[in-house]
């Protein structure tokens, strides 16, 4: 056995419950309308519903495994559907600050993941059963296109971190909107505070 500054955690099976959850559990994450200030281009529909019932858009129920390097910490995501203003139910959506990949694998629901790079911005369909790829250096969101919960398995390695700044600043390159085929992705607007 090598050496280690911080030992590794023991080997331990992990459950998946139902499509939400993992068990044992570790961290869970609720992000409400209130959570996600400045993302959608209509931010004052978001905060109105922020300061009214302030629903769930989504959760994220982490394995105990450890956000340390070496270590591949796993997550289970599961957003609500809706949409804010035309534009449907996402996760924030982060550059990982030490580039590293990461994988998703689809497991309820019908949703999208989007990636942006600071150039060019790439849309992989997710379902049940779809792998999703995202390589080092882009900045990646989850979409849900349904009328269901939309919800995925993350794999990650754990010095990947997560800057949600990042998306503050430079945005996703597209918004994804409701349409009359379902979804639409359309160009990156700032948030509006106002229509018009
Ligand atoms: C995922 C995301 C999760 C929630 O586990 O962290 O889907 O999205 P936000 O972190 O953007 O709110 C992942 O990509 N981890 O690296
Ligand atoms: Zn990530």
């Amino acid at each position: 056995m090598p050496t280690y500054a911080v030992p590794p955690i023991d080997p331990m099976s992990i459950r998946l419950e139902g499509t939400d959850r993992l068990v044992p559990e570790g961290p869970v994450l609720t992000r409400r309308l209130s959570d996600l200030e400045g993302l959608f281009a209509r931010e004052d529909l978001r905060a109105a519903g922020a300061a009214g019932e302030d629903p769930i858009v989504y959760t994220v129920s982490s394995s105990p495994v450890p956000e340390l390097p070496r270590e591949l910490p796993q997550s289970i995501t599961t957003i609500r559907p809706g949409t804010i203003g035309g534009e449907f139910h996402m996760t924030k959506g982060h550059q990982h600050p030490d580039p590293q990949g990461e994988i998703y694998l689809g497991l309820r629901g019908v949703g999208g993941l989007l990636m942006f790079d600071g150039q060019d911005t790439r849309w992989i369909d997710m379902s049940e059963g779809v792998i999703g790829y995202i390589p080092p250096g882009w900045a990646h969101r989850s979409v849900n296109v349904g009328d269901e919960d939309y919800s995925f398995l993350a794999v990650y390695p754990g010095s990947a971190g997560h800057d949600y700044q990042w998306v503050l600043d430079h945005g996703m390159g597209r918004r994804v909107m409701s349409s009359a085929g379902g979804h639409e992705l359309v160009a990156y607007t700032a948030p509006t505070t106002s229509q018009g």
